[in-house]
């Protein structure tokens, strides 16, 4: 490694992980019974995936499970963060445990126990069992309810090693990407439909946080994907964009868990698409959803810059839930990752202290993704030089704890990723690993933020020892 940027100081206490998901890293799409998700399903389907890739092999992580954890103790972190795919544990999404899905996270879980490493499990990182999606998928309420059905099966099989739950990963992409956008499955483009998707997961949240009450868990929380959103000029107007973009990506999900109450601007955002998904809303719910968490899990990657805009679709009959006249843009004056995400790492204090400000009520964070998708290149040497990577991951390290000092309680930090894998509608082709994986050999070679960030859990450790 050549020139590093120094380590940010994080009080102790505060602890380190990586994080994957199941369908981006297991493979083994056909193996122990498991039945087939909605990402099988889209990723078959022809021009929804770049390259036509799939996650049938994945980093085959199903197999090869026991050399990754064995990477993430030599990496030194406290945690790591995975996720269940639910239909290894019921292949059609209803009905009694599969026994060898069930026998897979057990046997991940005991690795990583054994290594010194606390597991932290999420129960849906978007892989709806196929079946449910022919029943209606989050479009309907009984989606929510097989969903607490899993999670129990789940908890009573692990409840008592695995110390951190989160039910939902990023819920604003399974209702707003999954249903209104369409570009990752079930691939609808709809109105009314993804925000009573967006409903039905906060109930399924809720109902899966019961579940893992009665069953013992210890630590509960959701992992949200919040976006700092910036008005492209002063105008009156760009203020009004900024509202209505704070509805659809933070308030629809913040404003019922952590201030119990539908979102404030939901009838400016929506105007009748509002009134059809307040339809799905019954008596109870806002507690339900509310129900207390012990922290909330944040993914942070980039900010958006959001203007004015006409209608993309002016026709009621054919709206979609995102089309609210806003056109998001990003920043062009800083450098870009491969994704063309801005690298802008003070958004991230700004947007941490702003949520603590605005929802008094939110339970301590967790940051559980945070990484830059960089090029695959291996030097000469047989290394991988990712120093952009490295100099993004410190920025946005030093902003977590620039938010620490100003008084935000965040108790620890997941890098997103762990491995290269399959990154949803962009395949193989962006790669967010600390570990790089060559999809030929499905070797993993460590790159330099790997090291990097080994090096900077261990000064955390010896600055705080003792
Ligand atoms: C997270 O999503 C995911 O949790 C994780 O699985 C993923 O690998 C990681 O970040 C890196 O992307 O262009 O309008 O179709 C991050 C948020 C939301 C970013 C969906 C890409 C596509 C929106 N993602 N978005 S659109």
């Amino acid at each position: 490694m050549t020139d590093t940027p120094a380590f940010p100081a994080f009080p102790p206490g505060f602890f380190f992980g990586a994080a994957t998901a199941s369908y981006q890293i297991e493979g083994a799409h056909d193996v122990g019974g498991r039945g087939p998700s909605i990402w099988d399903t889209y990723s078959r389907t022809p021009g929804k995936v770049a390259n036509g890739d799939t996650g049938d092999v994945a980093c085959d992580h199903y197999h090869r499970y026991p050399e990754d954890v064995a990477l993430l103790k030599e990496l030194g972190v406290d945690s790591y963060r995975f996720s269940i795919a639910w239909p290894r544990i019921q292949p059609t999404g209803s009905g009694p445990a599969n026994a060898e899905g069930l026998d897979f996270y057990d046997r991940l879980v005991d690795e990583l126990l054994a290594s010194g490493i606390a597991p932290a499990a999420t129960l849906y990182h978007w892989d709806l069992p196929q079946a449910l999606e022919d029943t209606g998928g989050w479009r309907v309420r009984a989606t929510a309810e097989r969903f607490a059905e899993y999670t129990a099966l789940v908890a009573e099989r692990l409840v008592d090693r695995v110390p951190r739950w989160i039910t939902l990963n990023e819920p604003f992409c399974s209702a707003f990407v999954g249903y209104a956008i369409g570009r990752h499955a079930p691939g609808a483009r709809e109105g009314a439909g993804a925000l009573a998707a967006a409903h039905h997961l906060l109930v399924g949240h809720g109902l899966a946080v019961q579940a893992l009450r009665a069953a013992g868990a210890g630590e509960v929380g959701i992992t949200l994907n919040p976006d700092r959103l910036l008005p492209a000029t002063g105008s009156e107007a760009d203020a009004g964009a900024v509202r209505r973009a704070e509805t659809l990506h933070n308030e629809v999900w913040f404003d019922p868990l952590f201030a119990g109450r539908y979102p404030l601007h939901e009838d400016e955002t929506w105007g009748e698409l509002a009134r059809e998904a307040a339809a799905h809303r019954r008596e109870g719910d806002l507690d339900l959803i509310a129900a207390p968490l012990d922290f909330t899990g944040i993914n942070y990657y980039r900010p958006i810059t959001v203007t004015d805009a006409p209608f993309r679709d002016p026709e009621p009959a054919t709206r979609t839930a995102v089309d609210i006249r806003v056109e998001e843009t990003w920043r062009d004056d800083v450098r870009h990752t491969t994704m063309g995400w801005p690298v802008v790492p003070h958004t991230f204090t700004d947007l941490l202290v702003d949520l603590r400000r605005r929802y008094p009520a939110m339970p301590p964070l967790i940051i559980t993704e945070n990484g830059s998708a960089e090029a695959d290149v291996v030097a000469a040497d047989g290394q991988v030089h990712d120093s952009d990577r490295v100099e993004y991951l410190a920025g946005h390290l030093a902003a977590v704890a620039d938010a620490v000092a100003a008084g935000v309680d965040v108790r620890g930090y997941y890098v997103w990723s762990l491995l290269d894998n399959f990154e949803w509608a962009y395949g193989y082709e962006q790669r967010f690993g600390i570990v790089r994986v060559d999809y030929q050999t499905l070797e993993r070679l460590p790159k330099d933020s790997y090291h990097w960030y080994r090096q900077l859990i261990a000064a955390h450790r010896d600055r705080t020892a003792g």
